[in-house]
């Protein structure tokens, strides 16, 4: 029997030209897009060993298990699957860390934040939502907190009244 299982363990086309392209339009120099190929191979191989990261894969990477299910990984999953189709590629994972390097600019940094707390994508950042990432915060580290007290500080990091008066969600121009 012939096994034809021939991307296990590789991303598609990790050539140099890889590397090159996706250095070009990220903040990420050539040998540092190689490094990343390693840690996305470790990533990658985690949970299922197919070469493209997995939720659970994710997961366990950012919180060391893989079956809780956590909103916060959930946003930033949803965020890195640029495609859309369930894995993270090598190339979404080179481009979506590019936003964390320090000569990303401010913007895509701020931009990426936004969209991170925006969990229903609306353009605004609803009390709920920022309620539910709190929540999903404390839960994680295993916090248990009475309502009224997630209420108390989900007041307390939300905008100042002078802009709440004119808009009851956060837009992005707001958070920025
Ligand atoms: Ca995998």
């Amino acid at each position: 029997m012939s096994c034809f299982c021939l991307r296990k363990g590789k991303p598609a086309k990790t050539n140099h030209d890889q590397f090159i392209m996706l250095a070009s339009e990220t903040s990420f120099t050539v040998n540092e897009v190689e490094a990343l190929l390693d840690l996305y191979k470790k990533l990658s191989s985690a949970v299922i060993d197919d070469g493209l990261i997995h939720k659970e894969e994710l997961q366990f990477a950012l919180l060391r298990n893989s079956s809780k299910q956590n909103l916060f990984v959930d946003r930033v999953f949803d965020m890195f699957d640029i495609k859309r189709n369930g894995v993270i590629e090598f190339t979404e994972f080179v481009r979506s860390l590019s936003i964390f390097h320090p000569n990303a600019s401010p913007e895509k940094k701020i931009e990426f934040a936004f969209r991170l707390f925006d969990i229903r994508q609306s353009g605004y950042i609803g009390h709920n939502e920022l309620k539910e990432m709190v929540l999903a915060t404390l839960t994680e580290s295993d916090v248990t907190v009475p309502d009224d007290a997630v209420e108390s500080i989900v007041e307390k990091v939300h905008i100042p009244s002078h802009i709440l008066n004119c808009c009851p969600s956060v837009s992005f121009l707001c958070f920025k």
